[in-house]
């Protein structure tokens, strides 16, 4: 199944589950050696989500920015290669909603907690806005907002659970975008966490 959110904003319900058993571990894997942190924003606020990458690039933040650094800041060493079954499912999804060829350089893992949120922002730290962004959603249900390409535009919300796959591109590749407080609401395979992969072709 395909939902049309936008021109080019397509959510795929279900489509990670077929892949969760292989996710799960590698992301478990990924955190011993490049562990989950919260980020400070350059406006000094720390960011309720945690956040780790892996892949070429990792987004990460400091009082100085917004930026992807090739290695992680807080070991020194490089992020852990993407994950095989990552990079496929990320393929398959954008192939599915019509962008053939994706090859994302970056996945940001994003772990919420009951009461984390993610404000309403663009991701524009890309170099490549003709690439299309695949997120991933495991774990506890979230509410997201999909807004316009003006922060003041109305948002429409979009609940998203366990193994929905959500891929973003074209003219809808820069629209605000955010995720309202998570209520305590645990999953069975993962409990009172919401686990995000975001994949972006960032370099
Ligand atoms: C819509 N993460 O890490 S990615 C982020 O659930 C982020 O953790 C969200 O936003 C999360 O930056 C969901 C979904 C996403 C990414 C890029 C977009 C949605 C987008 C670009 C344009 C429109
Ligand atoms: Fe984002």
């Amino acid at each position: 199944a395909l939902e049309r959110l936008g021109p080019g904003a397509f959510v795929l319900p279900g489509f990670a589950l077929p892949f969760v058993d292989a996710l799960l571990p590698a992301i478990e894997g990924l955190a011993e050696r490049a562990p989950f942190r919260h980020l400070v924003t350059p406006g000094g606020f720390t960011m309720s989500v945690a956040l780790t990458n892996c892949g070429a690039l990792g987004w990460t933040s400091d009082r100085r920015g917004y930026r992807y650094s090739a290695t992680d800041p807080d070991s020194g060493k490089p992020w852990p290669a993407m994950p095989e079954p990552f990079t496929r499912l990320a393929r398959e999804a954008a192939s599915t909603a019509g962008f053939d060829g994706f090859a994302p350089d970056a996945c940001l893992v994003n772990r919420y907690a009951p009461g984390a949120r993610l404000s309403l922002h663009q991701d524009k730290d890309e170099h490549d806005y003709g690439a299309p962004i695949v997120s991933v959603s495991l774990g506890m249900p979230a509410v997201f907002l999909f807004g316009g390409h003006a922060r003041g535009d109305k948002t429409v919300r979009v609940p998203l659970v366990h193994g929905d796959v959500v891929v973003w591109g074209g003219e809808d590749r820069l629209r605000y975008h955010g995720v309202l407080p998570l209520k305590d609401e645990p999953h069975p395979l993962l409990g009172a966490t919401r686990i995000n992969l975001t994949f972006r072709k960032a370099g």
